[in-house]
């Protein structure tokens, strides 16, 4: 029997199956791990098999993950954790502040979204809770990532603004919704079908943060087709998979210069005739971009170390 895990507890997977109804399963043994340092064998979204042994559901395979996102583990900081695999596209949730979102957190994530070619939507939520400060900035970042190519939309769940327009957008598909703690991604899961009544909570008022109310992935299907993943927050996105001549390709906007590099394997670090270098210089590539690209950079060398 075939079926697709929609929640994983560690022990337990929540698990539909073809004829629709919704079981309760473990694992069959050990299952051949990925190749990457993962801690979870079976993720959110994977297709699995399943064979019943008395009365329990054993998961015995794993069918190829079309894609995967997977994140630093928050307890082992050299090790991954796949957060959710054979997503449509991915939707990131963002608030400028209670919690602020950085743009280095932003192009992480659009980074590794790109390095599976799965497409993000950038969704601004908590409009309703907006500082003149803050509205300025949103509209600087808006205009960033809208002129790159991606898409955009303001939302606010509380208020259900900007909710019909996601609601289109994640029809059919399977969407994974994405960002720190506390942005208000299950508020906009509960906007989006108000059969859910998911958790929320509210952000700490000495921090600003999130306080992690979500504490595992689950997808649920969406009354007019499709279905959706709400996510724990995430603090900070894993890239061990990627070699750092790559990462300049899944930054979209670098790509048109980077091919007139005097050199093929330029890193666009400090080579002479880096046409990306020149871009920023001009203008043409924004300057956040670039450091956030330089910083992953960094990282990936720092990950090598261990
Ligand atoms: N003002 C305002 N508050 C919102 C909005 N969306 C969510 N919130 C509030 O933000 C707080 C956090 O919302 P959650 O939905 O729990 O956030 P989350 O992203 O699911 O957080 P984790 O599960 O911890 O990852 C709650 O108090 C929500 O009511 C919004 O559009 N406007
Ligand atoms: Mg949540
Ligand atoms: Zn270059």
């Amino acid at each position: 029997m075939k079926g697709i895990v929609l929640k994983s507890t560690g022990k337990f997977y929540k698990v539909k199956l073809e004829n629709k109804s919704v079981i309760e399963a473990q694992l069959k043994g050990k299952i051949r791990l990925l190749d990457l340092d993962v801690t979870n064998p079976v993720a959110v979204g994977d297709v699995v098999l399943l064979e019943k042994s008395d009365k329990t559901w054993m998961i015995s395979k794993i069918e190829d993950r079309k894609n995967y996102i997977i994140r630093i583990s928050p307890k082992k900081k050299f090790l991954n954790q796949i957060i959710a695999s054979n997503i449509d596209q991915a939707v990131l949730v963002v608030t400028l502040s209670k919690p602020r979102t950085s743009t280095g957190f932003i192009d992480r994530f659009l980074l590794t979204a790109e390095s599976y070619h799965i497409n993000t939507i950038i969704v601004f939520n908590k409009q309703d809770d907006l500082s003149n400060k803050d509205q300025t900035k949103q509209n600087e970042l808006a205009d960033l990532y809208q002129g790159i190519g991606y898409e955009v939309l303001f939302t606010s769940a509380i208020k259900k603004q900007g909710v019909e327009e996601l609601k289109q957008k994640m029809k059919e598909k399977t969407t994974l919704l994405s960002g720190h703690s506390g942005v208000g991604k299950s508020t906009l899961t509960n906007a989006v079908d108000s059969t859910l009544n998911l958790k929320t909570k509210e952000v700490s008022k000495k921090f600003s943060k999130g306080v992690h109310t979500t504490t595992h992935a689950e997808m649920f299907s969406l009354p007019f087709g499709g279905n959706v993943i709400d996510v724990p927050g995430i603090k900070e996105f894993g890239i061990a998979h990627l070699d750092k001549y790559e990462v300049a390709d899944y930054f979209i906007e670098f790509q048109a210069k980077a091919a007139n590099c005097k050199f093929s394997d330029c890193l666009h670090i400090n080579e002479p005739k880096c046409k990306v270098k020149e871009a920023v210089d001009e203008g043409e590539i924004h300057v956040e971009r670039y450091l956030n690209y330089l910083n992953i950079l960094d990282s990936l060398e720092e990950q090598k170390e261990y």
